[in-house]
Parts: C-alpha cells; sequence; structure tokens
C-alpha cells in the first residue's frame, strides 16, 4: 500500500492484481512481483474484470506494479506453446484489454519503477498519464526475442516518442532511462526515488475532481480529433466544446471563478 493513505473496508486483494480504493481514486497493482509482473493471460484477464467494472464513484485509476518493477511484458513461458493462430487471438486479446484501459471512463495514471519492459511499456502506454522515478527504464526487447510487439505498442508508442526512435529500440535493444523517457515523451512527470505511486495518487485525486464532461472530452474527444483530418477535427472540437460549456457543472464552475471562489492559475 503507498504510504499515507489507508484503504477503504472496500479494499480487495486477489492473487494477480492488488486493488484498493483511496478516496475517489482505484489503486491497481501488476502483483507478480517474483517474475517482475510478466503479464500472463491470467492477470490480463484480472485487468480486463478490473477495467469492465470500474465502480461508479471513481474517479481516476491509478496502475502500478508491485515489488520494485512495473512490468516485463509478455509472459514468455506462454509465447513458448502458442502456434500463428492462437498468437492473433493473443494480440487481440490484448488490444481488447489495453483499449478497456486507453478508453476508461475515468483517467487512468501509470506509476512507473523499474522495468517497463515490451508489454509492460504497451500496457503504460494505454495509460493517459505516466509517472516515472528514477528507477524506471523502457526497452523494447521483442527485436532480440525474434517476436513484435503485439498490445498495440506500434500504435500507441510512435504517437507518444517518434517512429524513429521505437524502431531504434526494437533494432539495437536501446533502453531509455528514467530522466531520458521524460524528455522524449514517455512519460510526463519523475519523481524523486520511490515517488511515483504517490505522485500518481496525488494526480488522480486531482483529476477526479474534474468536470466529467472535461474528463469524457479529454479521454474519449481529444484522441479522436488529433487523428481527424483539420476540418472534421475543428467541427468535432466545436461540438464537444458546445456540449461542455452547457453543461451545469461548467457554468457552477465559472461562476465562481467570477466570484473570487475558487483558485487562480499561478506559475509553478
Ligand atoms: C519472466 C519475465 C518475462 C522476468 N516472462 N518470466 N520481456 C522481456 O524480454 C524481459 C525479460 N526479463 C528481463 O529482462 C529481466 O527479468 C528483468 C530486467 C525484467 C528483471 O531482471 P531481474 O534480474 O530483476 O530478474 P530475473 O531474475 O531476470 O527474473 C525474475 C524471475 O522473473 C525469473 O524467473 P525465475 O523462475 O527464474 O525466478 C524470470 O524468468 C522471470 N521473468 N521477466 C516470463 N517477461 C503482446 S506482445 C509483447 C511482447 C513483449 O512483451 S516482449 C518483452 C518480454
Amino acid at each position: 500500500m503507498h504510504s499515507g493513505n489507508a484503504p477503504s473496508a472496500a479494499d480487495a486483494e486477489s492473487a494477480l492484481l492488488t486493488i484498493a480504493r483511496v478516496g475517489a481514486v482505484l489503486s491497481v497493482g501488476l502483483n507478480r512481483p517474483a517474475k517482475r509482473n510478466a503479464l500472463n493471460d491470467g492477470i490480463m484477464l484480472a485487468i480486463r474484470q478490473c477495467f469492465t467494472d470500474i465502480p461508479a464513484d471513481v474517479g481516476a485509476v491509478v496502475i502500478h506494479g508491485v515489488g520494485g518493477h512495473f512490468s516485463a511484458g509478455l509472459d514468455l513461458s506462454e509465447l513458448r506453446e502458442r502456434d500463428a493462430t492462437e498468437g492473433l487471438v493473443h494480440s487481440q486479446t490484448w488490444h481488447r484489454v489495453f483499449d478497456l484501459i486507453q478508453y476508461c471512463r475515468v483517467p487512468v495514471i501509470a506509476a512507473l519503477q523499474g522495468a517497463v519492459i515490451g508489454g509492460g511499456l504497451e500496457l503504460a502506454c494505454a495509460a493517459h498519464i505516466r509517472v516515472a522515478d528514477p528507477s524506471a527504464y523502457f526497452a523494447l526487447p521483442e527485436g532480440s526475442r525474434g517476436i513484435f510487439v503485439g498490445g498495440g505498442g506500434s500504435v500507441r508508442l510512435p504517437r507518444l516518442i517518434g517512429v524513429a526512435r521505437m524502431a531504434d529500440m526494437m533494432l539495437t535493444g536501446r533502453v531509455y532511462s528514467a530522466t531520458d523517457g521524460v524528455v522524449h515523451g514517455f512519460t510526463q512527470y519523475l519523481t524523486e526515488a520511490g515517488g511515483a505511486l504517490d505522485k500518481a495518487m496525488e494526480l488522480g485525486a486531482r483529476v477526479a475532481t474534474n468536470a466529467p464532461l472535461t474528463n469524457f472530452a479529454v479521454l474519449q474527444a481529444l484522441p479522436m480529433i488529433a487523428e481527424a483530418n483539420p476540418q472534421t477535427g475543428l467541427l468535432m472540437e466545436s461540438l464537444m466544446a458546445t456540449v461542455a460549456q452547457s453543461d451545469q457543472e461548467a457554468k457552477t464552475r465559472i461562476r465562481a471563478f467570477l466570484d473570487h471562489k475558487t483558485a487562480k492559475v499561478r506559475p509553478t
């Protein structure tokens, strides 16, 4: 359990995930530390179940790795047993599970430490915000294992770091440090040692207070708009802006600002 926050009575432990509620934030821990949180079929099913059943009063999810690592990626011991057809089905299953994260009703924040490798990096890419501590490192050893990414990495990762950087990682086995990771777009936050989970929980608590329509717009509309042709995108933006600002929540919040009852924007 992360420091400073007592879990509620609704906390649940399962073998493959640790799940805890801290206020409006659901903390989800990958829990195979002896295997560096390698992603086997069981843990993928547990993630699918967890993200299918996000309680209505949860406002953000933080996903992290139990032990010193986020995830060593695909459980390679399961790969040995798959033929080509099973491989396709497996990859598409991963796509569906990670889509549940990307298109989650609430923001998902990944707290990263240690190995963020292969499928572990693909999982992290499906989150909306990534926070790393200095121990985190990023790698795609698929190239040296004779395989390819299969969890949406070739779609999501180039949008963060660019195709050339991803190709280099896969071809040469290049490993990026946490410091390089924040510079090159793998993550948005770099914390002090051991601070990723607490920072992610702090961010989770904050984003959970946003107007639900704002979070919807950022999670569901923004990525679609960014991929659309400009004219379609601009129209979608106008429609989304109109829906958001006509919501009572927006009116209340803007009134609070005009009445000097809410925080101003200040430089950091
Ligand atoms: C694993 C896995 C795994 C560890 N599958 N069992 N991913 C990789 O190619 C990364 C492979 N793992 C490693 O390079 C290292 O294990 C780590 C850098 C992550 C950690 O090193 P270390 O020294 O802390 O631990 P370790 O002793 O190597 O591993 C501890 C145990 O975890 C050990 O098992 P044990 O029974 O001997 O104790 C390891 O075998 C086991 N383990 N990683 C299975 N990945 C949808 S496509 C996605 C494609 C990919 O993700 S490819 C990348 C796969």
